[in-house]
C-alpha cells in the first residue's frame, strides 16, 4: 500500500471547479486489496453491524489523497456540492449480469460493495431507511422492466431533480452513486444543480418566498410508507448560502404565489445544472443539504448489460439521528 505523503494544498486547486480526484494505478490498486480484504470479512454481509465496523476501521487504510479530497469535500462541498472519484477498482470484466428485479440491494459483500461502504464510512455515518429497499445499506440503481415511466431510480424516462427524502426530518447528508457499468449508449446522465450557482438567479423576493414555511413535501414511491405534509420552507439558513429542500415531483406550494417561486426555482435548478454520465469506476457524491440530483431518459434493453449503481447514504452526526435509529444501528425508522 502506498505511504506517499500528498501535498498539501493538492486537492482544490481551483475553487470553482468541482472536487474530484482520478486514482493513479497504484492507488487504484491499492484500494482493490484494501476492497478484497473487506469484502472478506466475516460474515460477509453488507447489512452486519460487524461487517460495517469493520469497513469504519479499514477505511483509515484508503490512498491518503483520497481520505484528503473526502474530508476536503466534508469541510466544504464546493459550488457544485459534488465529489467525483474515478478509477475505482470496480472490476468491470468479472461484474455478474446487471440486476432487472425491483427493489434489487446488494447484501453480499461483493467488492464493489466494499468500495462504496468504504468510501461512505470515511466520509461519514454510512445509513439506509428500514421503509426504504428494505433497509440495505447498498442499493442497486437499475432499470427495471415495467417501471420505465416510473419518477424512481427503476424508470428510464427523465428522473425530476430531487433531494433525497426531502420529506424525511433526517434525511441523508450525502448521496453516493458508484457506477459498476455504465449506459452503453453514454445517455444517461446523473443531473446535479447546487442551490450556490442557483441562487444567483433568483430575484430577492423570490428567494424570500423560498424561505417561507409554504410547501409540503410527501414521501417518494420508493418509500412503502410515510406521511406527509408538514409545510417547510424550501429554503433554511443563511440567505446568502442556504440549504435547500424540495423534490420537483413530491413538493407542492400551498398557494399562488409560492406556486410561481417554486417554478422559478425549478427553473433555475435546470439552468444551474450539470449532467454527469457516469462510467465504470466512477463515484459520485451530491451534498443533499445544497445540491439536488435528477437523471436524463436512457434505453434499457433487460440483457444483462444496462447500467448498474449502487446507492449509499451518509450522515455526519450518529447522535443527532440517535432517535431514529433502534438498537444504535444504521438503519433509520
Ligand atoms: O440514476 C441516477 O443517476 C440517480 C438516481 C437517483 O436519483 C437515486 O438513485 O437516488
Ligand atoms: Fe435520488
Amino acid at each position: 500500500m502506498s505511504i506517499a505523503t500528498p501535498d498539501p494544498g493538492a486537492v482544490r486547486s481551483d475553487a470553482d471547479a468541482p472536487l474530484s480526484l482520478t486514482l493513479t494505478d497504484p492507488e487504484r490498486d491499492a484500494f482493490a486489496t484494501l476492497a478484497r480484504q473487506l469484502a472478506t470479512t466475516a460474515p460477509e454481509l453488507v447489512d452486519d453491524a460487524k461487517w460495517v465496523a469493520a469497513a469504519r476501521e479499514l477505511a483509515a487504510h484508503l490512498p491518503p489523497r483520497l481520505r484528503q479530497v473526502v474530508r476536503a469535500y466534508r469541510h466544504d462541498p464546493g459550488e457544485d456540492g459534488i465529489l467525483v472519484l474515478r478509477n475505482l477498482p470496480v472490476g468491470l470484466e468479472a461484474l455478474p449480469p446487471t440486476p432487472t428485479v425491483p427493489e434489487s440491494v446488494e447484501r453480499d459483500a461483493t467488492v464493489p460493495a466494499a468500495i462504496a461502504v468504504l468510501i461512505a464510512s470515511e466520509l461519514g455515518e454510512i445509513a439506509a431507511y428500514r421503509n426504504e429497499k428494505s433497509g440495505a445499506l447498498v442499493q442497486n440503481v437499475v432499470p427495471v422492466p415495467g417501471r420505465e415511466e416510473t419518477q424512481s431510480n427503476a424508470g428510464s424516462t427523465p428522473l425530476e431533480l430531487h433531494v433525497e427524502n426531502a420529506f424525511h426530518p433526517h434525511r441523508p447528508d450525502f448521496v453516493g452513486l458508484l457506477c459498476l457499468r455504465g449506459d452503453r449508449d453514454d445517455a444517461a446522465g446523473t443531473l446535479v444543480s447546487s442551490i450556490r450557482r442557483a441562487l444567483r438567479l433568483l430575484a430577492p423576493e423570490t428567494r424570500q418566498v423560498l424561505h417561507q414555511e409554504r410547501f409540503t413535501t410527501v414521501p417518494p414511491p420508493s418509500f412503502q410508507s410515510g406521511d406527509a405534509a408538514v409545510a417547510h420552507a424550501v429554503l433554511t439558513g443563511d440567505p446568502e448560502d442556504p440549504d435547500v429542500k424540495v423534490d420537483f415531483h413530491a413538493t407542492a406550494a400551498v398557494d399562488a404565489e409560492a406556486a410561481t417561486a417554486l417554478e422559478q426555482l425549478r427553473d433555475a435548478f435546470i439552468e444551474a445544472s450539470t449532467s454527469l454520465p457516469l462510467r465504470s469506476g466512477e463515484m459520485a457524491f451530491v451534498d443533499n443539504r445544497l445540491a439536488i440530483h435528477g437523471r436524463t431518459a436512457f434505453t434499457p434493453r433487460y440483457d444483462g448489460h444496462d447500467r448498474w449503481l449502487h446507492r449509499t447514504f451518509v450522515l455526519l452526526d450518529n447522535r443527532r439521528t440517535r432517535g431514529s435509529r433502534p438498537g444504535n444501528g444504521s438503519v433509520l425508522v
